[in-house]
């Protein structure tokens, strides 16, 4: 029984140490950490292509920036910036592909209920 358990434990190892490569079954995120074993930086796969295309950059565990290949042509086309409490506050685009920013978003939605909030806020008190 010993011998054969063995065995088995030995033909199943080469398939677990297999990394997922080809067969369509790349790990779709793959996390990184820093030295503290705080979350780094988390790698993407969107496309299933296993070419990672969205990465997110930490520091001390919150999201500061993250950058996508929205096209997957291996070349990064949008810049996602965050605020310090992990909101997007902006948004940097390569529309045209040269590799150089054409486009910023801010997300004023978020900043005018912010300032609509404020007014509501100071509204009541009065
Ligand atoms: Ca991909
Ligand atoms: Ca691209």
């Amino acid at each position: 029984m010993l011998a054969r358990a063995v065995l088995l434990a030995i033909a199943l190892v080469p398939l677990a140490a297999l990394p997922a490569f080809g067969q369509g079954s790349c790990s779709a995120v793959e996390l990184r950490y820093d030295e503290n074993e705080n979350l780094a930086q988390k790698l993407s796969d969107t496309n299933k292509d296993c070419k990672h295309d969205e990465f997110v950059f930490y520091i001390d565990g919150k999201p500061e920036r993250a950058e996508r290949d929205t096209d997957h042509n291996g070349q990064i086309d949008v810049w996602i910036f965050f605020t310090e409490d992990a909101e997007p506050a902006r948004q940097e685009q390569d529309t045209s592909g040269d590799g150089k920013v054409d486009r910023w978003d801010r997300d004023e939605e978020r900043l005018r209920k912010s300032a609509l909030a404020t007014q509501q806020a100071l509204g009541a008190s009065q």
